[in-house]
């Protein structure tokens, strides 16, 4: 293991003192770095793939803000953006052109979203559409999988991903039973775990929420029989596909994981790329659904801030880079993230270790365990001691992973060949420390 050089003193005095304020110091648990048994640097400022520290650390990043920095920290074109709409105010109070734009720009881009609504977080999209699925269809039952996270409301926190799993809480404290009892939980890329739900609950069952590419138990892949069945289960019991592209949209494609698989959901929940680091997220999908949302239907959802013009402002700048050259945008995310993996994986091979490499596009996990895990039972049998091992000697050599197994990394347009060079040089010799290997 590396001697710890970092010089974190500021962060630990603030840290410190935050922690007497603020639960465990942190307004949100994954940042506390409890789960790599360690204490969190606290953020300075970041440009393009790297996020500093109050100490003067600079680190690559490769978390940008858990997937909206697809565009890298404090993109010119982004910051102009904000700041041109802060200019003419915070908030209105009535809607804004900004807003209508953002919206139309992403009904165009996703075929199966023919109506949106923009929230302000991931979870707020999230737990509108369980209520709308509930409400177009009359049922109470919703289904979710083993380690997919959708969000802190109540019903998802039922096996969930992400913060929850990196915590080792199975579920919440605060979770009533009849709550809990209202969410089905199956086995991801499990055609059989999806056919028993549906035999046994299908006229119950609301809608079936899925990440469509995990990436709160790590990244993990959907194999294609499985999102066929559940697409096909859906429709023969009338029950509503939701996809979960809060992580994958407009990252996987500009029409997300859906447009990289080709199966269309009923309703679609996004966020992070859309605001660009702002608090914007959405949910939308097809018009004879989504027109029981109030004013126009029966389905109460409402937001202060939703659709709130700077964060409009910020959405439409990111959507804009992305379609000014769509295909070569994703396709550089994509050569970045596999020059990393390939590198990895012959490194991982040639010193037997027992680490394998998940990537879909520009997210990517780094599991230890021998194989690429199809499913978070098998995600949860990865070695923690060791991945812990790998986070710190990888943050000693200034590149900042995600601080949890199950989270994935996310690369950005601003991590160029120089940048991602240093990453796979970095990330070999912390795998080499990590198993006590030699260089
Ligand atoms: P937020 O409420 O955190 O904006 O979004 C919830 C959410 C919903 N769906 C998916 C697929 C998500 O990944 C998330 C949030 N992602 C986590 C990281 N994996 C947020 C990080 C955090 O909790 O601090």
């Amino acid at each position: 293991m590396m001697k710890k050089t970092l010089q974190m003193n500021r962060s630990e005095k603030l840290f410190s003192e935050a922690q007497k304020y603020i639960p465990g110091g942190v307004n949100s648990p994954v940042r506390s770095f409890r789960s790599v048994g360690g204490r969190p640097f606290v953020a300075s400022h970041g440009k393009g793939p790297y996020l500093f520290d109050v100490d003067g650390n600079r680190f690559i990043d490769l978390v940008c803000s858990w997937g909206p920095l697809i565009h890298g920290h404090s993109h010119p074109r982004i910051v102009q953006a904000i700041q041109s709409a802060l200019e003419k105010g915070t908030s209105f109070g009535v809607s804004s052109e900004l807003e209508y734009r953002l919206c139309e720009k992403i009904v165009r881009s996703i075929p199966s979203v023919e109506m949106i609504r923009l929230v302000n977080s991931g979870t707020e999209a999230c737990l509108s559409v369980i209520r709308l699925a509930r409400a177009y269809t009359g049922r109470d039952l919703i289904l979710k999988f083993n380690g997919h996270y959708h969000g802190h409301a109540d019903s998802f926190l039922v096996a969930a991903g992400s913060g929850v799993a990196t915590l080792g809480m199975a579920d919440s404290a605060g979770v009533t039973k009849e709550t809990s009892s209202q969410t089905l939980v199956a086995e991801f890329n499990s055609v059989e775990s999806i056919q028993t739900m549906f035999r046994t609950y299908g006229d119950r069952i609301a809608g079936v929420i899925l990440e469509v590419v995990s990436g709160n138990m790590g990244v993990v892949p959907p194999e294609m029989e499985f999102l066929r069945e559940l697409r096909h289960l859906c429709t023969q019991h009338g029950s509503v596909l939701i996809f979960d592209e809060v992580m994958t949209g407009f990252r996987l494609s500009k029409a997300g994981a859906q447009g990289v698989y080709m199966i269309q959901p009923d309703l679609t929940c996004l966020g992070k790329v859309i605001g660009a680091g702002l608090p914007v997220a959405a949910y939308g999908g097809k018009k004879e659904i989504m027109e029981k949302v109030a004013p126009l239907g029966p389905m109460y959802q409402a937001g202060t801030l939703s659709g709130n013009p700077l964060g409009a402002a910020a959405g439409l700048a990111s959507l804009e880079i992305i379609e000014e050259d769509e295909n070569s945008f994703y396709q550089g995310l994509d050569h970045s993230t596999s020059h990393w993996a390939n590198h990895l994986r012959s490194h991982i091979e040639h010193k037997s270790y027992p680490v394998s490499v998940a990537q879909v596009g520009s997210m990517m996990t780094i599991f230890f365990c021998p194989e690429a895990p199809n499913n978070y039972l098998e995600a949860k049998k990865s070695d923690i001691k060791k991945f812990r091992d790998f986070f710190w000697a990888l943050l000693e050599r200034g590149v900042y992973y995600p601080p949890s197994q199950f989270e994935a990394c996310f690369i950005s347009s601003q991590h160029g060949s120089s940048v991602m060079e240093q990453v796979t040089e970095a990330s070999v010799a912390a795998l080499d420390d990590a198993f006590g290997a030699k260089a």
